[in-house]
């Protein structure tokens, strides 16, 4: 029933329908057990429930937030989101900034649990390290929503240890970033060698942006290699000197694939420095969304963004009200995400709304 996995990177998700399925079994078992009550009802033993946690209360909520960073473009479009969406509920959102620890984070979604919060939304900096936290709030009868990226499921489920995942497909922007690496090097027939600057390792959207991207581009153009594969931490300037070390090394790649903007923007700032002219003689795709990155789309440096919409405050909210009126939730709320190039106008039409 989980994922398969390989030592770094995750095989398609075939079998998301099942778990989907299961997540809805298994909230509506928590929702006919006695045990399985809200924060504020009595019968939901707090340090001790197995339970799925019930969240029954529907307006005036406190929502408790943990952030795994506000270090860009990105994860303030998403932090504004969330915020703006709590206001128009009329909830009280009590918001913590890891700054990029696990370990901060950890302590944080801790400070949240003791606060005794209605619902407790996360955003967890890596896969595996904020699940001992995420368990810890279903034990002391606190509801969950993961937002963004995910907690390795094998270890908590949705529908059991929290309500539900809402994000984007980071699988697919990987499959839909390798398609627009194989068009911008001339098809799946070609022979060509590119780099990946992947992302916070660990992280969901790492793990399945790289998993997607590799997989689509084996099944579709073989004959594009990955020669070399190296987190720069979804940052810019460590996307620039990660860049400027693998240029020298690799001076005839064709293509770079960064796991997101800031890093695109990063090495592209890098192959310039370098004498390389990106857009001619290296097509780099990113993922994300940010103007800076459309601009570049827009100027010719950069082939492709594929968008991953911070903008998940709606949904989420949305989500919190269905989960309070008892309503069934899917294992994972999909956030939609397209694709925008220069050519077919879809990034000149997406500019106004770039963060
Ligand atoms: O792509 C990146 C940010 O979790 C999808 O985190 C998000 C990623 C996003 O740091 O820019």
């Amino acid at each position: 029933m989980q994922f398969s996995w390989s030592p770094s990177k995750r095989s398609f998700l075939t079998n998301i329908p099942i778990i989907a399925v299961l997540g809805i079994m298994l909230a509506a078992c928590g929702g006919t057990s006695p045990a399985a009550t809200t924060n504020t009802a009595s019968s939901c033993v707090a340090g001790s429930n197995t339970q799925f946690v019930k969240l029954t209360k529907t307006t005036g909520l406190k929502v408790g937030w943990s952030q795994n960073a506000l270090d860009g473009a990105w994860r303030n479009a998403e932090e504004a989101s969330i915020v703006s969406a709590a206001k128009t509920a009329g909830d009280t959102l009590v918001a913590t900034n890891a700054n990029n620890s696990d370990n901060q984070q950890v302590q944080d979604i801790q400070t949240l649990i003791n606060d005794r919060p209605d619902i407790l939304l996360v955003d967890p900096h890596t896969e595996d390290a904020e699940v001992s936290a995420v368990l810890n709030a279903r034990k002391n009868c606190i509801p969950v929503i993961v937002v963004d990226r995910n907690v390795n499921e094998s270890m908590a489920a949705p529908g059991r240890d929290f309500a539900t995942f809402v994000g984007s497909d980071f699988q697919k922007q990987g499959a839909l970033a390798a398609d627009a690496m194989i068009e911008a090097l001339g098809g799946p027939s070609t022979n060509a060698t590119i780099v990946e600057l992947s992302g916070t390792t660990g992280s969901s959207p790492a793990i399945l942006r790289g998993g997607g991207f590799d997989g689509e581009l084996a099944a579709k153009a073989p004959g594009i290699k990955i020669v070399a594969s190296q987190t720069a931490n979804f940052a810019r300037a460590t996307g620039q000197q990660v860049m400027s070390t693998l240029i020298n090394q690799y001076p005839n790649i064709k293509g770079v694939f960064a796991h997101n903007d800031e890093m695109g923007i990063g090495a592209i700032t890098a192959l310039k420095a370098a004498g390389k002219k990106p857009g001619t003689d290296i097509k780099v795709v990113s993922i994300d969304g940010t103007k800076d990155a459309i601009n570049l789309v827009l100027s010719g440096e950069e082939y492709a963004v594929v968008q991953s919409n911070p903008r998940l405050g709606d949904l989420v909210f949305s989500t919190i009200s269905q989960y309070a009126k008892g309503q069934d939730l899917p294992a994972w709320v999909v956030q939609p995400d397209k694709v925008f190039k220069k050519a077919d106008g879809s990034a000149q039409t997406y500019l106004p709304e770039a963060f």
